[in-house]
Order: C-alpha cells, then sequence, then structure tokens
C-alpha cells in the first residue's frame, strides 16, 4: 500500500482519541519537580514537551520510532546495489511508526520528484541574492517565501474545520520536502559554482539523495551513498532541541510548515547547534597548518588546551543530552573506516577522538567529553569534494526536515495547542523562594 496520506489518516483519529483518554485519566499526574537550577540552565532535563517521531536515550543515543541507527541501517530499504538506509525509508518510519517496504520508499522518491518544481518566484529570488549571504540564511529565506504556496495557509483562510488541518499540513510538509534538495542545490551552485550550473532536472527514477547530489554536479555513487546516510541520521533528535522545538514552538501557532521549518533553520545555523559541523572542519584545518596532518599527542594535546584556554568550545565534542559517543558519530565513522580508512583527515579525526574526551573530562565541568554527530560529518563531505564549510549545516537542515515535519502533522493531527510556558523574573522567583 503506497497511499501515505490513507494510512496516516487511519492511525492519527486513532492516536488523538488514545492522547485524549490518557490526558483525562492522568492529566493531573506529576512527571517531574522543576529545580530553580534547570530553569537557569537552559531547561535542561525538563520534561515539559510531547514528541512522537523519536526519543532520545543519555545513554543509547537516538531511536526513532523505537529503532536505533543500527536497526535502520539494517531494516530500512536500500538503493539498487546500495548498503546505506534511504531516508525516505525514515521518514516514512517517523510519519507512519511503521518500517516501510522497497514499494512504499520507490513511491515516495517518486512523489517527491513530481513535486520538486519550485515556483518561478522563488527560483527568482534566489538568483539574485548576494553570494555573501550565509548558505543557511539562503536556505531560511528561500523557504520562507515558499510559504506563499501553502495550501495549509489558504484552507485555514477559508475556515477549514480544526480536524482536518493536519491534512493540509501533510501536503504542505510533502511539498517542501520535495523542494529542498532543489533549494539546496541551488544554494550550493549559487554560492560556489559557475552561473551556468544549476540547470540539472530532477530524475523521477532517482532517490531523493541522489538527485540531491547530481544536482550539486557530484556524480560519485559512493558519495551518494555518504548522502543517504548522512540525511537519514540528521533526520531528527527528539523534540528539545533548538531546531526541532523552533519548529514545534512556531507551528502552534498555525504559521504555516514553510514558516515554522524556516524558523526552526534559523535555530540550526547557530554555532552551538548545527553550525558546528562547519565550525569543526575550520577547527581541524587550522590544527593542520599549524601541526601537518600527522601530529603526535602532545603536540595535539597542547592545541586542544590552547583552544580551551582562548576561551572558546571544542566543536563536535558535548551534548545537552547524551552522555555518550553520538551513535551518529560511531556510523559515521564505520562509513569512513569502510570508504576512506588511510584518508589523513579522517586519521586525525581519530587522534583527536582519542586526546579531547580525556582533557575535556579533566576540565571537570563539561557534562558530556564524546563527541556528538558533527564530529564526524566534515571530514567525510571533504573527502568527496564538498570542502565549501559553510553549507554543511544546509545538509543538516534538509535532513532535519524529516523528523520535524513528519512531527508537525501529527502535533496538527493530535491538536496540540498554541505553546506559552510559563516565564517568571528573578525577582519573582526570590519571593517565590523566601530570599530579598
Ligand atoms: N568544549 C569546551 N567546553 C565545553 C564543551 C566543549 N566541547 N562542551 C561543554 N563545555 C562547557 C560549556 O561551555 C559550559 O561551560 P561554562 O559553564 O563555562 O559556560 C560547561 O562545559 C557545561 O556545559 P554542558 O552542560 O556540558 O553543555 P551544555 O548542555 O550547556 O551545552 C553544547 C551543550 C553542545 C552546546 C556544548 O557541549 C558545546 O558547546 N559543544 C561544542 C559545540 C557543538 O559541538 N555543538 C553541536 C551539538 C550537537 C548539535 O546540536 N548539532
Amino acid at each position: 500500500n503506497t497511499d501515505l496520506k490513507g494510512i496516516i489518516a487511519k492511525k492519527i483519529p486513532k492516536h488523538a482519541e488514545l492522547v485524549k483518554k490518557f490526558r483525562k485519566e492522568h492529566g493531573k499526574a506529576k512527571i517531574m519537580a522543576v529545580e530553580l537550577g534547570q530553569m537557569y540552565n537552559g531547561m535542561r532535563g525538563i520534561r515539559s514537551m510531547v514528541y512522537e517521531t523519536s526519543l532520545l536515550d543519555p545513554n543509547e543515543g537516538i531511536r526513532f520510532r523505537g529503532l536505533t541507527i543500527p536497526d535502520c541501517q539494517k531494516q530500512l530499504p536500500k538503493a539498487p546495489g546500495g548498503k546505506e538506509p534511504l531516508p525516505e525509508g525514515i521518514f516514512w518510519l517517523m510519519l507512519t511508526g511503521d518500517v516501510p517496504t522497497q514499494e512504499q520508499v520507490n513511491w515516495l522518491s517518486k512523489e517527491w520528484a513530481k513535486r520538486a518544481k519550485l515556483p518561478s518566484h522563488v527560483v527568482k529570488s534566489m538568483d539574485t541574492m548576494s553570494k555573501t549571504v550565509h548558505p543557511m540564511a539562503q536556505l531560511s529565506a528561500a523557504v520562507t517565501i515558499l510559504s506563499a504556496e501553502s495550501k495549509f495557509q489558504k484552507a485555514y483562510s477559508s475556515g477549514v474545520k480544526k480536524a482536518v488541518y493536519w491534512e493540509y499540513v501533510y501536503e504542505d510538509c510533502m511539498d517542501l520536502l520535495a523542494k529542498l534538495p532543489v533549494i539546496a542545490a541551488k544554494i550550493y551552485n549559487h554560492s560556489f559554482r559557475s552561473e551556468e550550473c544549476g540547470c540539472v532536472e530532477i530524475d523521477p527514477s532517482k532517490d531523493w539523495s541522489y538527485n540531491l547530489m547530481t544536482m550539486m554536479g557530484y556524480s560519485d555513487p559512493q558519495f551518494a551513498e555518504l548522502m543517504r546516510l548522512y540525511l537519514t541520521i540528521h533526520c531528527d533528535h527528539e523534540g528539545g532541541n533548538a531546531s526541532a522545538h523552533t519548529i514545534h514552538l512556531v507551528g502552534s501557532t498555525l504559521s504555516d510548515p514553510f514558516l515554522a521549518f524556516a524558523a526552526g533553520m534559523n535555530a540550526l545555523a547557530g554555532p552551538l547547534h548545527g553550525l558546528a559541523n562547519q565550525e569543526v572542519l575550520v577547527w581541524i584545518n587550522r590544527l593542520r597548518e599549524k601541526l601537518g596532518d600527522d601530529p603526535n599527542e602532545k603536540r595535539l594535546k597542547d592545541f586542544v588546551w590552547k583552544t580551551l584556554k582562548s576561551g572558546q568550545v571544542i566543536p563536535g565534542y558535548g551534548h545537552a543530552v547524551l552522555r555518550i559517543t553520538d551513535p551518529r558519530y560511531t556510523c559515521q565513522r564505520e562509513f569512513a573506516e569502510k570508504h576512506l580508512p588511510n584518508d589523513p583527515v579522517f586519521k586525525l579525526v581519530s587522534a583527536i577522538y582519542k586526546v579531547v574526551p580525556p582533557i575535556l573530562k579533566e576540565l571537570g565541568k563539561v557534562a558530556n567529553p564524546w563527541p556528538n554527530v558533527d564530529a564526524h560529518s566534515g571530514v567525510l563531505l571533504q573527502y568527496y569534494g564538498l570542502t565549501q564549510m559553510s553549507y554543511y549545516t544546509v545538509l543538516f537542515g534538509v535532513s532535519r526536515a524529516m523528523g520535524t515535519l513528519a512531527q508537525l502533522v501529527w502535533s496538527r493531527g493530535i491538536g496540540f495547542p498554541i505553546e506559552r510556558p510559563k516565564s517568571l523574573t528573578t525577582e519573582a522567583l526570590m519571593k517565590q523562594l523566601g530570599g530579598k
């Protein structure tokens, strides 16, 4: 059955009913007590939102609808002759809760290809944007103006009922996912390639990742495999991370999916979040310039300490929730071991993996000394010739669309209200706690 909308049309009302009953029975149950420290610490650890598509365990990593990354690598359909999962599969999984068949992902590839064309006003705006605009800002701007096409916005204005909001949100999300590779490729070509590039059309017989790669001017089948893995593993990281949370929040105001997603991309563009993958390579390249490709351990350690002492963080290390090596790092490392074991930058990344965690532990204040996803992605992209670091977060964003937009469909299906947590002033808190 390839009727994706029909499949979720059966599931969403059942889940909404289950939530309603659950809330009725347990609506007053206490989940946790909030500590003052958490309020000042970026709300870290406060269990305060419901997000269905994925769940993060600090000591295990991410699960998408119950499946770990290795599970997904095993169970999700592959491209012909390929070994890595197709991102289409993880989107299907997050949207429906079911592992799709090959036929279902093939349908999704074709469906996205069908919806991929950009409206001419978006093309025109993108083509005239200054090349000095950061690729993430170009992404945000392009998606923002795509909102002119929103079916949800039109349906809302015409007064459709709340119960069917999700149907229009679904259409917008599918359109956006279909168009994102075209937008991303256009940004790449506009920023880094000559004017006449970027005219390659979507091939409807090929998958989402393959099309993105060819539109950017690449053709190595192994790079297509990397793109499939990359776009699969960056798709979601439960709801509290800055980009997913922003999309969730903005979506809750009934802004259309284009506007909600663009807002999330502005959050992903921060150096403590998605921009870290750019920062990692900048840092590694600085290290290579200073120490060469094969520095001894002592010189490497000195470089790490120097970074820390100058008040900077070690990009790609640490995490707000994870307390282990990120499984997204591990699977990229495995990919590198298989396809580029002798690459000098990969060897350097491995050497850094040995020296950084003990140093961060020694600092004493870092909650998680282990590498996150961003510590490894740049080296892989660079190996295949994608050396423009300021572009890396765009690929992260294309992938992040899958989890966050699947959730957006469910959020409207369940009927979540506008999000509005309570804030307090320090003065009010002091009064409450009997301070000054
Ligand atoms: N290098 C140096 N110091 C670090 C550090 C790192 N990699 N990670 C954390 N710290 C420091 C913090 O800056 C903080 O110092 P402060 O008290 O002087 O301000 C202290 O350790 C405690 O922070 P924490 O509780 O361990 O982390 P957090 O939850 O506040 O922040 C994160 C998490 C990811 C922002 C942080 O680890 C960091 O800045 N890492 C480097 C940037 C990075 O890799 N970001 C990508 C994260 C994944 C993603 O979203 N793509």
